[in-house]
């Protein structure tokens, strides 16, 4: 009997393969003041008034719009942040998470 054995199986997957990232989405609402969403943009994602006054527009006019992406647990964290800031203000203010293709 040989003691030969098989080579290892090369792996499926390269060892530097990135985690997915994640997509923060602004969801228009008819009750929230331009102002206060702007406002939220700013303080949640580090957005100039300018950045933040574009996406506001951008939700306002086609019903939703991408704010930024990050890892999973960042971005679901600014999600629920930002929510709620409209929430303590009663507003429906809405941002949501989903995984980037
Ligand atoms: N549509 C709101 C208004 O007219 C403003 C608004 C914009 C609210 C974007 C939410 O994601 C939003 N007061």
């Amino acid at each position: 009997m040989s003691d030969i054995t098989s080579p290892p199986r090369a792996k499926l997957q390269p060892k530097t393969k990135r985690p997915r990232l994640y997509k923060v989405i602004l969801i228009n609402d008819d009750y929230t003041p331009r102002e206060f969403v702007v406002t939220v943009l700013k303080a949640e994602f580090r957005m100039s008034e300018e950045q933040a006054n574009r996406v506001m527009m951008t939700a306002h006019r086609r019903g939703a719009c991408v704010v930024s992406v990050y890892p999973k647990e960042v971005a679901e964290t600014k999600a629920t942040r930002a929510t709620d800031a409209g929430r303590s203000k009663g507003y429906p203010l809405l941002f949501t998470t989903e995984p980037e293709e």
